[in-house]
């Protein structure tokens, strides 16, 4: 639920012509640019200046959101001058699907050094408490649905023009997985429904969101499933190794990987989904589970990594072989 008294003080805080800054955090997801590209424009539209800077960079699959173009990405040193006279200038600062400030990387001192209001929308957890308004509230799916209850909530819904609802339907598809993950609540629908109302168009978000590949990563995809996956432990565990071997083979890109880890899902009796992936001087790891199966202590106890329960990362220094060996011992524990 958005709290009137926020609406009330967000209205005062607009009441007349401001310049705005909005950030993100670093290495937004689809959910943070949606979001901050939907409420720059429509902050434009009600007549403020708004820019949107992004700590570092993003992946390029992304830049299909409209207004990507727009987005000072403050790891290119290019836009440097204009981001930090931006910050500079800046009436109001707005920190969107992000909380805690001294995570903006390179643009954490200049944040800091702020002296402009800010403002705080987002859903994660343990949001830091520097902002003069602070709409954080977990039982959001996504930032985008917040940013849409917000603009209602203000009595401008009428303002959601077809590139605000594409904006925020990006984000709100891309946090809940297409409304399949537990997250996808009453109000995700209601939102949803409304931002089609608006104009947001389904079928070409979803084509934008899902269909990526190119040929070399869709070939490499079906030989990742058909030649590396083992499927272990009376069929609940499954993984994949890609050695170095196999990036060289398939040229493999930062974030070609992205996904893989998934596909083993669609085997029923998988619970515990993992790909290893050889690098230089390591083996990163990706895990997934299912329901109760807790990846972020066990990448935590055993790995030296952590994420979210269902959801987490590590690494290993042993070699593939021997992390593999490690990994399927250990991994029985999770299963008595
Ligand atoms: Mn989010």
């Amino acid at each position: 639920m958005i709290n009137q008294a926020n609406i009330d003080a967000l209205k005062a805080l607009l009441s007349s012509p401001k310049k705005c800054v909005i950030v993100t955090h670093p290495r937004p997801d689809a959910d943070a640019i949606g979001s901050s590209l939907g409420w720059k424009h429509y902050l434009e539209k009600k007549g403020h200046s708004a820019s949107f800077i992004s700590p570092t960079h993003y992946t390029a699959n992304l830049n299909w959101i409209k207004g990507a173009e727009s987005i000072l990405d403050f790891e290119d040193e290019k836009n440097n001058k204009v981001a930090k006279q931006k910050l500079a200038e800046a009436e109001i600062i707005f920190f969107l699907d992000f909380n805690v400030i001294t995570r903006a990387e390179k643009l954490t001192d200049l944040l800091l050094a702020s002296t402009a209001p800010k403002v705080l929308i987002d859903h994660h957890q343990q949001p830091e408490n520097f902002a003069v308004i602070t709409f954080s509230d977990t039982t959001y799916a996504a930032t985008a649905e917040m940013i849409y209850d917000v603009i209602e909530g203000a009595g401008d819904e009428a303002l959601i023009d077809p590139t605000i609802a594409e904006n925020l339907y990006a984000g709100l598809v891309a946090d809940t997985g297409f409304f399949q993950h537990p997250n996808t609540t009453p109000n995700v629908f209601k939102v949803a429904a409304g931002l089609l109302a608006h104009g947001a168009s389904p079928d070409y978000v979803s084509d934008k969101v899902n269909n990526i590949f190119d040929e070399r990563r869709l070939h490499y995809f079906g030989y990742a499933l058909l030649e590396k996956l083992k499927v272990v432990n009376d069929g609940k565990v499954a993984y994949i190794s890609i050695g170095q071997s196999d990036a060289r083979k398939f040229n493999l890109q930062l974030g070609d990987n992205e996904g893989l880890v998934n596909y083993a899902f669609k085997i029923q009796t998988v619970q515990l989904s993992v790909v290893f992936s050889e690098e230089r001087e390591k083996v990163k790891i990706s895990f997934r589970s299912k329901g109760d199966i807790d990846v972020n202590a066990f990448a935590r106890k055993y790995f030296e990594g952590g994420g979210h329960k269902n959801a987490s990362g590590g690494k290993s220094l042993l070699s593939m072989e021997e992390t593999e060996k490690k990994f399927i011992e250990l991994s029985k524990e999770l299963f008595v």
